[in-house]
């Protein structure tokens, strides 16, 4: 029989390179200090690495405005430290990814240089320009826009007499895709130059942002008092997405063979991830209806807002991507954290100390049976938790979240109170939740970095109890348990990775219950044995229910994150159990 291709099977770790490792203690993470931990992450289980920016950049959205394709930012090493990464990660059997950043360059970047300099420059038209609208003789933006990272998604050059697009900071200007010749340089200087240094593919960061209603409508008014509105309807998923993706499919990726291109694609309906996977013009996606979860997302992300969602949220967010892997013979991921995302066991479990291990297993069980190709993110299998809400705005880097703060503080006119509720949004579904130094160890500064330097962000508080060091040696630590569940990943392959995702019982609201089928019939020569994978959401214990069907079949108790041995007619708090159903 066929062989699934190596990125359907294969466990993925994304790792984000200012926060992993710092080698040679100036208080950053770079490359070197990423090589010097392969060996761990081979052992973890992890197959294919994906590396978030670690081109040349200014660092105003650490990494995701790039000043730069063709070279590394000095602070995380040079040219020939990315090709020592890719020789070492070959060398393992692993592969590497890049994160693919071409919505937007930054303002740093040699083209905008140039394209900002008059109208009449050879790259004038390289980003999207836009003469000033005038009121009452006094100069607008061109719409009423608001840019994902907050403010007018407009702004003026002096130089031109006109405003640039950026839908997120604004250092970081939209490049115009309506242009061949833009199209072009892209594939070349960021696509080739890399899967020509032998990457294995890409993360397409923000792929359904590319094409946008160039009437640039002004968006309807959906926050009150606000001058800026929402306008994803009007840059998300626009007319000409696929032309331009399976453009850059034909003319560039498909030369490289059997390569890993994984689109995020943030807000997008089913329908829309359909389209993208149907045509093949990404290998999968990420879907973002788990972790959007609570985040307000379409009403302009306001971070102080974030609601709790219940179980069967979370239950359904998942089954959609299952289904539409099976219904429609497409290929998706499973993932809950990544470098913009809080911490998954604060956000979808429990982070009250007394079950939070317990939680961050469970999770693990969980997500490691959902069929498509996982995706964790470094901290994640340590069972890393969200920061303090008594953390100040100073000890945050990130710009959405300080963007996020500085609206209510300046609405609010520093209201202690409000400045509070903000921080609690932000220690709730921030970004730099995911983005504290990596916890190595008990030592100072977790290990990250040497003890005299400091980290250029805040440590989490609790690294002297949750740290790799420490959960290495422990045989029930989260980590042992990752280990154990990625081996065991492959070995039930064809149910886990690869098989069918039957919900038992949606409205459940203390227990995830699910059945991984083979594919195929019997008689097609598939095996009838299927998982049952049961997960307790609950400070009590809770019955294990499963189908009617099963119920008159053998089972077999494979794993429990607590202890097969002295598991019980019922699960404890927060466990989770994998029986074999014979
Ligand atoms: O994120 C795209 C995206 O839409 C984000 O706005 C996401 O919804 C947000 O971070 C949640 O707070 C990608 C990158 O992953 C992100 O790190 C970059 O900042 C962004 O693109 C711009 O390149
Ligand atoms: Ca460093």
């Amino acid at each position: 029989p066929q062989q699934p291709n190596w990125w359907k099977t294969g466990t993925a770790f994304q790792i984000w390179p200012a926060s992993y490792k710092d080698s040679n203690s100036d208080g950053i993470g770079d490359i070197p200090g990423i090589v010097g931990t392969l060996d761990y992450l081979k052992d973890l289980g992890v197959d294919i690495i994906w590396l978030s920016p670690m081109y040349d950049s200014p660092q105003k959205d650490y990494g995701y405005d790039i000043s730069n394709y063709q070279d590394v930012w000095p602070s995380f090493g040079t040219l020939k430290d990315m090709d020592d990464l890719i020789e070492q990660c070959h060398k393992r059997g692993m592969r590497i990814i890049l994160d693919l950043v071409v919505n937007h360059t930054s303002d740093q970047h040699a083209w905008f240089q140039e394209s900002k300099q008059d109208k009449t420059n050879p790259k004038a038209e390289w980003y999207m320009w836009k003469d000033p609208k005038i009121i009452n003789g006094e100069r607008h933006p061109p719409n009423n826009w608001k840019s994902i990272f907050g403010g007018s998604a407009w702004e003026w050059v002096e130089e031109r007499q006109q405003y640039y697009l950026h839908l997120f900071v604004k250092e970081q200007p939209d490049l115009n895709w309506e242009l061949e010749v833009v199209r072009q340089a892209i594939y070349k200087e960021a696509i080739e130059f890399w899967l020509d240094k032998g990457v294995d593919g890409f993360r397409v960061d923000t792929c359904n942002l590319y094409s946008k209603d160039t009437n640039f409508p002004d968006a309807a008014i959906s926050l009150q008092e606000e001058p800026y509105q929402p306008a994803f309807k009007h840059f998300e998923n626009g007319p000409r997405m696929h032309e331009f993706l399976q453009e850059q499919r034909n003319v560039c990726l498909n030369k490289y063979g059997d390569i890993l291109i994984v689109g995020e694609c943030p807000g997008s309906s089913e329908e829309t991830i359909l389209s993208y996977l149907e045509a093949n013009e990404f290998s999968c996606v990420f879907d973002f209806n788990t972790v959007d979860l609570g985040t307000n997302r379409t009403l302009g992300g306001k971070k102080h807002h974030g609601y709790k969602h219940q179980l069967p949220d979370f239950k359904e967010s998942l089954a959609r991507t299952q289904r539409l892997i099976q219904q429609h013979n497409v290929w998706g991921t499973v993932f809950l954290e990544n470098h913009d995302q809080a911490r998954s066991v604060s956000r979808f479990a429990t982070d009250n100390p007394e079950y939070r291990e317990a939680a961050a297993k469970m999770l693990a069980l969980c997500i490691t049976s959902l069929t498509g190709t996982l995706f964790l993110y470094q901290g994640q299998e340590i069972g890393t938790y969200n920061h303090s809400a008594d953390w100040s705005i100073e000890d945050l880097r990130d710009i959405d979240s300080i963007n996020a703060f500085n609206d209510v503080k300046d609405k609010y006119n520093d209201d202690p109170i409000w400045n509070k509720k903000a921080m609690r949004g932000l220690a709730t579904v921030g970004r730099d939740n995911a983005r504290l130094p990596v916890q190595w160890s008990a030592e100072a500064n977790a290990g990250f970095t040497d003890a005299n330097t400091k980290p250029w962000i805040r440590c989490h508080d609790d690294y002297k109890n949750v740290n790799i060091a420490e959960q290495l040696q422990r045989a029930d630590s989260p980590l042992k348990f990752y280990q154990r569940m990625l081996k065991f990943r492959h070995e039930y392959r064809d149910l886990m990775i690869l098989g069918d995702f039957e919900l038992h019982d949606l409205y459940e609201q203390k227990a995830f219950t699910f059945v991984k089928k083979p594919k195929g019939t019997a008689e097609e020569g598939a095996s009838k044995q299927e998982l049952l994978v049961v997960c307790s959401f609950s400070d009590e214990e809770e019955p294990v229910d499963m189908p009617s069907r099963l119920k008159s079949r053998e089972s077999e108790l494979l794993v429990s994150t607590l202890g097969e041995e002295s598991a019980g007619k019922y699960l404890r708090p927060w466990e989770g159990r994998i029986y074999l159903i014979k």
